[in-house]
Parts: C-alpha cells; structure tokens; sequence
C-alpha cells in the first residue's frame, strides 16, 4: 500500500492553478468523437485514469484515438463504424464509462461484455440496465444485471418514455445515447436537474435535443458530425483549492479557467452562502460549455443547511463541503443526498469516518451528515479508501492539522487529477 505524508501549512497558500480539464466533458468527447462522422479534435483533455478507460474502451470498439498530452484526435466513423471488441471492455473505476457506454452499446448488434475494478463491482448498475433493457437490448449480468461483470448484445431499440426514479446525469445520458438510436421518439424525466454536457454535445455535434424543465426529448436515427472540443478546467477539482483557500489562514488562490456550466456550480453557490471571500470573471458565455477565473480568500464562515435541487449539482463536492462546514461558525446540515452512497466509496461513511480521525465532529444521517463546526484538526492516519475526491479531500484537511498526517491510498487520486499534489506544493511556496 502506498503512504504519503502531508505536512500542515505554516504561510497560507498563494498562487494561480491552471485547473486541469472536466472529466465529464473529456469523457463525453472521446464518446461522441467516436460515434460521429469525421476528425474530432480534443483540447484540454484530461489524462486522468478514468479518462483514459474511456479512451482504452473506444479503441477496443475500433475507434482510432491519437493521444499527445492533453489533445486528442479522434477518426469517428459514426454509431455504424463501432465493431465488435475481441477483448473484454474495462472501464476500471469509471462509473461515468461503464453507464454511457451501455446506452452506446445498447444499439449497436454485437455482442461486448464489461468489468471494471473492486468499486465498480459494487455500484448499482440496474439503473441503466433495466430501462435499456425495456428498449430492447440483451443485458445479462451478476445479480441480473445489478453488477458487473456485464454483458450487453445491443441492436434495434424501441423509443422509451422513463420517468426517472434517481437524480442523476449517468442514467439521463445512457438513455439519451440509447435514444440516438433507437425508431422514434424518446422522452426522459429527470427527477432533478442533472449536469447536462451531453445535451450540450450533441447540439455541438450537429444533433437535437429538446429540453424543456426536467423534460428530455430526442429522435432517434440521428447521425452526428465531428466538431472539435476545448474542455474547460473542472469546477469539481478546482472546489478542492476553493475550500483550501477559504479555511487556511493568510491565503489567496486564483483558479484559472474554471467550467461555469450552471449544472455543476452548486458549490459556488453554497459557499457564497457560508459567507465565502470569491470573485469570479466569467468569460462571455457560450453556447458550449462556460468558463472562468475565480479568486478564493481566506475566509469567515457560516454553517448551512443544504439539500433538495442543489444536491445534484455539487453532489461530487460532498466531502470537500463538508471539511468546509467543520471549519464555520455554527452547524451544517446536508440532507437529501443519498446518492453518496452508490459512488467510489460510500461516501458518507467514508467523510465521517476520516474526518473523525482528525477530530472533527459529524455524525452521518441517512442521507447526509451533520457537522458541527469550529472544529481544530489533529493529526493521524487516514484513507482514501481508492476514492480520488476522499484522497484530496484529506490532502487539504491535513494543511490546518496540528500534527502530520499519513494518507494511504493516495495513488487514487490520479482518476481525476493526476497534479494534484505538484499544484498543492505550488501554493505552499
Ligand atoms: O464516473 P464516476 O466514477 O461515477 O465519478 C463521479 C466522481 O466523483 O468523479 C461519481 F462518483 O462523478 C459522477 C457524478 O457523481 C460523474 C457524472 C457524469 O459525468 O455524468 C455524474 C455524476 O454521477 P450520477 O450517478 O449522479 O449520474
């Protein structure tokens, strides 16, 4: 097992981060460069783990991708030029992988079978497979197709009118990418809104999508057209050194190119709330996907009560929150956010569990936590548990530790942010 040490901050944190490209959007890239007609290129593309199972997947299905750091360029030959894989497709610990590629597959009529590591082996995937299935595609897998491994022989697809029972953008876009190509008209019913990048791509990529409230429409038999991407930094890592900035005494942080998308600003949102010191320049608008600067300060807080609509769009910014909230004046309450518990890890055992090992005081409800603030941090042994947003999360609680911190598992990390450290260490000089 690997250890890091972490060492707490003695001057703050000051600097500028580049903030390394979304991984929802560097994952949608690769999916819809893939399934459309022509030479997609990729800019900002983030290397991280999951990011590259997407890519390592697309490959098997004979997709040609070139790879020089952070571009891609993608030879898509539409839905029709993905072939059947000789290999077992391996989405590694890629919930965002293995739930959009099962609404590819699910049109497609051969046959391609999925596993993934130790976590994706105990995340829900009936939640796709079901209504995939209802549309006409053969699922088969552990416990009925609860659990991979799984195997899927896609082909014709009937149209599907689903009322969704869970909040969540992996379902809405498995069952849009089935719509694609399914005989008719789809209609999906969010049951909250949900981050909608792969709306915005398929318009970017020359398809329709109707949206109206939480009323999904789109037609099936759509052909796409390659269309480069510039991928904007990711608002889910950048919300590690907003916190960061915020509770270490004697900071300040410019974040550089942060996605906008209104979808997945919930945690700018709740911290202006806590009464956080943040300045944003957005930069105009565009039709794609938003972005732009934030400076984050040191920081007074206020406890919060946080739940229902908003959940879904800080719901990866969870466990950063919540070593947010131990750091205000007051109590925070995180309701409605059950869905912690079918990610990586589950996360609301795993942000109480480590977070007590420093001292804090929070307690899990069961669908959410509550957290008490003003809490002095200690030191100690803690885990990532293999879950890259609990390892980074650590990492920043461990700068107001009184004593060193010893992180295990932090090579998790590297899902979603392989620089993670080389950025931290920056801003402690
Ligand atoms: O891809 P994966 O493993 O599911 O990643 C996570 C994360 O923390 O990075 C969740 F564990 O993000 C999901 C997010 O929680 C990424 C995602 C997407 O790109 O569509 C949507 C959310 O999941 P869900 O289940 O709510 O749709």
């Amino acid at each position: 097992m690997e250890l890091k040490e972490l060492l707490p901050t003695i001057n703050g944190l000051k600097g500028v981060i580049d903030i390394p490209g979304d991984k929802s959007i560097s994952h949608r890239s690769v999916m819809f460069g893939s399934i459309a007609q022509g030479v997609t290129k990729v800019t900002n593309f983030l290397p991280g783990d999951d990011c590259l199972s997407t890519i390592s997947c697309f490959r098997k299905l004979g997709v040609v991708i070139e790879e020089n750091e952070n571009e891609l360029t993608i030879y898509g030959n539409g839905f029709d030029g993905l072939k059947e894989p000789d290999e077992v497709l391996d989405v590694g610990n890629s919930g965002t992988t293995i739930r959009l590629l099962l609404g590819i597959l699910a049109g497609r009529p051969f046959f391609s079978t999925l596993i993934g590591d130790h976590s994706i082996g105990k995340r829900p995937m009936t939640r796709v497979t079901e209504p995939l299935r209802s549309m006409g595609a053969q699922i088969d897998g552990r416990k009925d197709g609860e659990f991979t491994p799984l195997s899927i022989r896609g082909g014709h697809l009937n149209p599907i009118h689903y009322q969704m029972p869970v909040a969540s953008a992996q379902v809405k876009s498995a069952l849009i990418l089935a719509g694609l190509q399914a005989e008719g008209e789809s209609i999906i019913i969010e049951k909250a809104e949900s981050r909608d990048h792969t709306e915005r791509m398929i318009r970017k990529f020359g398809g329709e999508v109707q949206k109206n409230n939480r009323t999904i429409t789109v037609k099936g038999g759509q052909k796409l057209i390659a269309s480069d991407v510039l991928v904007p930094g990711d608002i889910s890592s950048a919300a590690f050194f907003l916190v960061a900035g915020a509770i270490v005494p004697d900071s300040e942080i410019v974040l550089k190119n942060v996605g906008l998308n209104p979808t997945r600003t919930g945690i700018i949102e709740i911290m202006n709330k806590m009464g956080a010191n943040l300045e944003i320049y957005q930069e105009e608008a565009s039709s794609f996907e938003p972005a732009g600067d934030i400076t984050v300060k040191t920081s007074s807080l206020r406890g919060t009560v946080i739940e229902g609509d908003v959940i879904p769009r800080l719901i990866d910014e969870i466990p950063i929150i919540a070593l947010l909230a131990t750091q205000a004046e007051g109590t925070t309450i995180i309701k409605d956010a059950s869905e912690l518990k079918v990610k990586e890890t589950n996360r609301i055992d795993t942000v109480v569990q480590e977070l007590t090992k420093l001292g804090a005081s929070i307690e899990a409800t069961d669908d959410g936590m509550i957290i008490h603030g003003g809490s002095t941090l200690t030191g100690g042994t803690v885990s990532s548990h293999g879950d890259h947003r609990i390892g980074m999360m650590l990492a920043i609680a461990s700068l107001l530790c009184k004593d060193k911190v010893v992180l295990e598992n932090p090579e998790a990390i590297s899902v979603s942010y392989p620089n993670f450290f080389n950025h931290l260490n920056r801003l402690k000089k």
